[in-house]
């Protein structure tokens, strides 16, 4: 008998930031359903439900092979009853009857087609289910107020559903930096998000802008970029300015922790192409989001903007239960000691919280 390599995981790190998460790993097909599962739970409000999905999968793309038996695992952090179920019968049937239920219903199908418009969350495509909208047809012929952001996101809807190539995240990246260097000569402009991660292709750009002398980056964004008299390139923007000071206490880990108050534009580009969709126009629609950090926030900005999301969540809970540390896209907050830990790179953010160094390749939790 030949003996297959079996896995036997009978361990694992609890917190994702302890893990080492590559962006390709062998248990896609799970991961997915758990994943379906984690955002079906999200459009019904269940936040809980859809983290502790969140988690199974994420523990999945940490394990170092494929899982082929439920047996295999032993009782790990974060594999709940449910998830358990649904791994056995992806094992055993190749499919989840429940998973395929969901990804048929109605309710389902039509939150994903509006949560996909740029600019509506769970609760505004909730409301417009329960109103009896199904299509996007159904907002234009019954005149559903949106803001000026969604209605950007429906007129590029196509455009911004195509993945943005890796290529194109470069592209624009150098076209911002040229804009920035005219502006602020030594201004720098990093790729973040899952590009960062190494994803070949995203949803949007992620650029964090920053200068070497602290407050020249101040007002970068609206005066290079996002109210620059170039206006064809930008398609629509939405800028935020600074509203982060030291002199409050920080706020506790929580709910809204991944929203910063950095100076930043979300925005849609106007970006030329030869192939792929939008040929024939030459152009295609493209999400960029711009934030500028202080230098001496730029670690902690660069941290919280590479991701992943539940990578993010996982590291400010870290840091909160573990360490009594409070954790942002700005500071790190001892609160034991009562004083900010300040970092110059991402590696010295890892160490005051006594963590291993995670590179961004391996922050795909
Ligand atoms: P994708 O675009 O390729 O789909 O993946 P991503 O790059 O990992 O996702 P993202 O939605 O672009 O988010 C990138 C990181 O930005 C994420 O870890 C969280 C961080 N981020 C903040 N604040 C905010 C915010 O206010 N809005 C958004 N959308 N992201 C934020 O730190
Ligand atoms: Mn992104
Ligand atoms: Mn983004």
């Amino acid at each position: 008998i030949e003996s297959r390599h079996r896995l036997r995981v009978s361990w694992m790190a609890p917190y994702a930031c302890q893990r080492r998460t590559p962006l390709l790993h062998s248990n896609q097909p799970l991961t997915e359903v758990l994943e379906t599962l984690a955002e079906e739970a999200s459009f019904s409000g269940s936040e809980g439900r859809s983290l502790a999905f969140t988690r199974a999968a994420s523990v999945l793309k940490a394990l170092p092979g494929r899982l082929s038996a439920l047996e295999e695992l032993g009782p790990l952090p974060g594999i709940g009853e449910h998830s358990r179920r649904v791994i056995q019968d992806v094992l055993e049937d190749g499919v989840s009857v429940e998973v395929e239920r969901v990804k048929l219903s109605e309710r389902y199908r039509t939150m994903k087609l509006f949560t996909r418009i740029f600019g509506v969350g769970v609760r505004t495509a909730s409301r417009w289910y329960q109103e009896g909208l199904r299509t996007l047809v159904d907002l234009q012929e019954r005149n559903t107020k949106l803001t000026r952001q969604q209605q950007a996101g429906l007129r590029h809807y196509e455009d911004l559903n195509t993945p943005v190539e890796r290529g194109e995240a470069e592209f624009i990246g150098q076209m911002v930096q040229e804009a920035v260097q005219r502006f602020l000569p030594g201004a720098s402009v990093t790729l973040a998000g899952g590009f960062r991660r190494g994803k070949p292709h995203g949803h949007d750009i992620d650029l964090l802008l920053t200068h070497p002398e602290a407050g020249r980056e101040a007002g970068l964004l609206s005066r290079a970029v996002c109210l620059s008299p170039d206006q064809g390139l930008i398609l629509y923007q939405h800028s935020q300015e600074n509203s982060f000071t030291l002199h409050e206490s920080p706020e506790a880990p929580g709910g809204r922790d991944l929203l910063d108050r950095f100076e930043r534009c979300f925005s849609i580009f106007r970006l030329e192409v030869r192939g792929g969709p939008g040929a024939a126009r030459g152009w295609k629609a493209v999400r960029v989001d711009l934030v500028v950090a202080p230098v001496s926030q730029f670690p902690f900005a660069l941290l919280g903007w590479t991701g992943s999301r539940h990578f993010e969540r996982e590291l400010r809970r870290f840091a909160g239960h573990e360490r009594k540390m409070v954790l942002n896209s700005h500071t790190l907050y001892d609160t034991r000691r009562n004083l900010f830990l300040p970092a110059a790179s991402e590696e010295e953010i890892f160490q005051h919280l006594g963590l291993e160094y995670v590179p961004p390749a391996q922050r795909n939790a």
